[in-house]
């Protein structure tokens, strides 16, 4: 469009197309109204072609954070004229007064949005303003205004109790939001009584065994591990659990409950008769116990079931071996213990009788019935015959 003559005062309105090269090709409008002025000193004209600015992130709201000036003969106001993104103002982070200064008007966060790019307008105060506009940039300086963060809170951690030292068990990572940190790990103070057994590398967060755990004197360890965002007193901390299960091996023998067991049975017994219960206490979780007679059973006569019970296993005899000292064994397959077991085999009517006996006692009842009762003498007397 060229202008060839204009007067001053001279007022136009019409409308500027675009369109593209398309087929068919796409066209828009806008509107465009023009006032001629004279050539006077009231068209405003910005000190600098553009600003910049460095703020704090955490400056409150109504904190003003720069002034900008255009010069002009006539009254002035200025506006921010927003943009469609966040970095211009849209929704409104900064606003200008009638003396040019920017203040905040919302809350601002480097971590979200680190710089802004605003065009700002000066114009006149006549119904038909002279404007001009210009460039102001805000970048903001950050603060450490976010705690670091572990990636998970708690952790799990499962260690066997034979594992050696040195081993690592586990590394903790925290993150910052802010721009600028230097993260270090540390135990908490409930952690001191571990010292001997745990370390934290405060660069890494690699957490190591420094001696071997026993699970029968501790199962659990509840670690506090704390990490700081930087050396300084504005450090921001925060904090993990690492939960450690020791995982049981089977490092302890089993122990009977006695050194030695008296037992007696009658020689009569049937085999299965149950004598007594064996018992032991193994400290170790995993431990399935099992029993043996090692020593002076060489007939098989007793047995031990999986459960400790002594039975008779085979038919016995007083008159054979009146007394069994047997060795009874128990084993968690890796470590064997033994016990002595004496078992007294008890006398049972088991021999023929001697009549004899019989004859003198039933003559000895039929005396006395003879002289108590003469009236039956004759009835005894008979029986006695018969009985004989
Ligand atoms: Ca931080
Ligand atoms: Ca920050
Ligand atoms: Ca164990
Ligand atoms: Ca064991």
């Amino acid at each position: 469009m060229t202008i060839t003559s204009v007067l001053v005062d001279e007022y136009f309105q019409f409308f500027v197309q675009a369109s593209d090269k398309g087929n068919p090709p796409m066209k828009n409008n806008v509107p465009v109204n023009m006032w001629v002025t004279d050539n006077d000193d009231a068209q405003p004209i910005f000190t600098q072609p553009s600003y910049s600015f460095f703020m704090l992130e955490n400056e409150p709201v109504g904190s003003v954070i720069a002034t900008i000036k255009a010069m002009s003969s006539a009254p002035l106001e200025y506006l921010i004229i927003p943009g469609f993104t966040r970095s211009s103002n849209t929704p409104s982070r900064f606003s200008i007064d009638s003396q040019g200064r920017i203040y905040v008007v919302a809350p601002l966060d480097m971590e979200t949005n680190s710089g802004f790019t605003l065009t700002v307008q000066a114009q006149t105060l006549s119904n038909t303003p002279l404007t001009q506009q210009t460039t102001v940039n805000v970048r903001l300086m950050d603060v450490n205004d976010n705690y670091p963060y572990f990636e998970s809170n708690p952790y799990y951690v499962t260690v066997p109790e034979n594992t050696k030292a040195g081993l690592d068990l586990c590394k903790v990572i925290a993150h910052d939001n802010d721009k600028s940190y230097k993260l270090s790990y540390s135990f908490g103070d409930d952690v001191r009584k571990y010292s001997h057994l745990f370390s934290v590398d405060s660069a890494s967060g690699v957490i190591t065994l420094l001696s071997e755990l026993d699970r029968e004197v501790q199962e659990f360890y509840n670690l506090t591990v704390w990490v700081r965002d930087n050396e300084g007193p504005s450090a921001l901390q925060n904090f993990t659990i690492v939960h450690v299960t020791v995982i049981d091996y089977n490092d302890n023998p089993p122990i009977f409950s006695r050194t030695h067991y008296q037992a007696a049975v009658n020689e009569d017994a049937y085999m299965g008769t149950i004598l007594m219960t064996l018992t032991t206490i193994d400290k170790d979780l995993t431990s399935d116990i099992h029993y043996f007679i090692t020593e002076g059973d060489p007939e098989g006569k007793f047995k031990i079931s999986s459960n400790g019970d002594v039975f008779v296993n085979n038919q016995l005899d007083r008159e054979a071996v009146p007394r069994y000292k047997l060795t009874v064994a128990a084993t968690d397959k890796a470590f064997v213990t033994t016990a002595s077991l004496t078992i007294d085999i008890l006398d049972a009517n088991d021999n023929a009788p001697v009549c004899s006996k019989v004859f003198h006692f039933t003559v000895l009842r039929f005396l006395i019935l003879f002289i108590e009762l003469n009236e039956i003498k004759i009835f005894f007397h008979k029986s006695f015959i018969i009985f004989y």
